[in-house]
């Protein structure tokens, strides 16, 4: 019991060690869409909160043989995507990967991802004095919520 108690004030003294020496990144509802056999991209969503100013600089995926931030906008009609090198993170800000706006797109799919299944996502951002942090990320593979996407981009149309 003795023992247990202290490792515990360890751990917690770790933790606000690392609190207040790196940016944390706080990451909330990460899904995946899941894809058909045969599909070779997927893409992922969640919503992003750094506490303080940081750029997401770098993404992997053990899925993916490319993993790529995408903006997606509206021109004519038409969806288009377009890469994001970097996603400037406002300190506090929430900034959310949805259906129709940013998103991750997961290029050269290994293997088709299932509902269910768990994705593992690497995001690398960087501060402003130029610290690096990998933040590791784990995406469910679900439906849609039914707010999203589909609905709202037919409504454009
Ligand atoms: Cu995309």
């Amino acid at each position: 019991m003795k023992s247990w108690i202290i490792n515990l004030s360890v751990a917690i003294s770790l933790a606000c060690f690392s609190i207040a020496t790196h940016a944390e990144l706080k990451v909330a509802d990460a899904w995946v869409k899941p894809t058909v056999p045969g599909q070779p991209v997927g893409a992922a969503y969640m919503k992003l909160t750094a506490d303080k100013n940081v750029e997401i600089v770098a993404l992997s995926s053990p899925v993916a043989g490319k993993t790529e931030l995408h903006s997606m906008s509206m021109t004519d009609n038409i969806m288009r995507m377009k890469r994001v090198d970097r996603l400037a993170l406002k300190a506090g800000k929430p900034v959310e990967l949805k259906p129709g706006g940013y998103h991750i797109m997961l290029m050269a799919l290994k293997h088709q991802i299932k509902e269910g299944e768990t994705v593992a996502i690497s995001l690398v951002t960087q501060d402003e004095s130029g610290n690096k942090a990998t933040v590791s990320i784990k995406a469910i593979a679900t439906a849609p919520p039914e707010s999203d996407s589909d609905a709202h981009m037919h409504m454009h149309h």
